[in-house]
């Protein structure tokens, strides 16, 4: 156990299960001493969330059910955040990201209005809402720091990314925007961009694990990167010692990303 993240509380969205990156994420905070809390989606996850907080000592840890793309959710959710931790806030993670299946294989020129809404609605839009939502609360705390979970497919052509590539570039976008507005108040917004990892929202894309073999293949540090590795990186943007770092997308993707071929 580390003191990293001593006295700090901090809102973790995006648990599903155990492969979750939010939940190495949360796991790397208890570890360093934070108060971690917990937003997810519907009851489904809750029940799993539970079981999870048991077995690794957290089963005091608030949860709180959001869907991210309802304003009043977002809202009622930083309410019952703020009862949890006396009105104040230092850290908030978003983790969340959904296009319609469909569109995440074929051809992106075929995307309908519809799938491109629904991928910037719950993909891009959902951070914007949830740190406007928490900036009284981090404003309170004297600061705050917010990242976000982004991929390499915002930047180049990755097969059958399509609608999500799009999404996760208006994302990064939104981090620099967000960085900008609330570094006057001392809250900081950054995002981890990850290479590929065998979650559930990776789970069912056609080749997948081809491409994370391609990706172990050609890495500098010749393997894919793990979901802790993932999770101690946003820990550490969480965390003082990247008090200096705002508006920045960090890589923590065994460093495929700097590779000209
Ligand atoms: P995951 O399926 O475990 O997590 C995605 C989460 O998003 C789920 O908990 C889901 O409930 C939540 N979610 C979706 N829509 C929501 C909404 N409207 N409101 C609230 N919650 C909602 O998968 P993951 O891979 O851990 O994904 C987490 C983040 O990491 C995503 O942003 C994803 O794009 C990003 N990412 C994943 C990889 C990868 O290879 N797995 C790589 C880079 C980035
Ligand atoms: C997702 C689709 C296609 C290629 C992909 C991915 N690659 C990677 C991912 C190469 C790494 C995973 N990723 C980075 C995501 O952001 C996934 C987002 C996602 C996944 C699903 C699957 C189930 C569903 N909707 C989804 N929405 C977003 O119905």
């Amino acid at each position: 156990m580390g003191e990293l993240m001593l006295g700090k509380r901090v809102l973790v969205t995006g648990v599903r299960n155990k492969w979750s990156i939010a939940w190495h994420t949360a796991e790397a905070l208890h570890r360093e001493g934070a108060r971690v809390a917990f937003s997810v989606f519907g009851e489904r996850e809750e029940a799993g969330l539970r079981k999870l907080l048991t077995d690794s000592g957290m089963e005091d840890a608030p949860i709180a059910h959001c869907n991210a793309t309802d304003e009043a959710q977002a809202v009622a959710l930083m309410e019952t955040i703020g009862a949890a931790f006396d009105g104040e806030l230092d850290g908030l993670v978003h983790a969340i990201a959904f296009a319609n299946r469909d569109d995440l294989s074929g051809e992106y020129v075929n995307t309908s209005r519809e799938g491109f809404s629904v991928a910037h609605e719950n993909s891009v839009y959902t951070m914007v809402s949830l740190a406007r939502a928490a900036r009284p609360l981090m404003n309170k705390a004297g600061g705050g720091s917010l990242v976000t979970l982004t991929y390499l497919g915002a930047e180049r052509v990755v097969p059958n990314y399509n609608v999500m590539g799009v999404a996760k570039a208006a994302l990064e976008a939104s981090v620099r925007y967000l960085a900008t507005d609330l570094g006057g108040e001392n809250i900081r917004v950054n995002a981890v961009s990850a290479g590929p990892i065998k979650t559930l929202s990776a789970s069912g894309i056609s080749g997948f694990d081809g491409m994370v073999k391609h990706v172990a293949e050609r890495s500098p540090l010749r393997r894919a990167v793990t979901p802790d590795e993932v999770g101690d990186a946003v820990l550490f943007l969480l965390s003082n010692l990247a008090r200096g770092i705002t508006g920045e997308t960090l890589y923590v993707d065994a460093g495929y990303h700097t590779m000209g071929m």
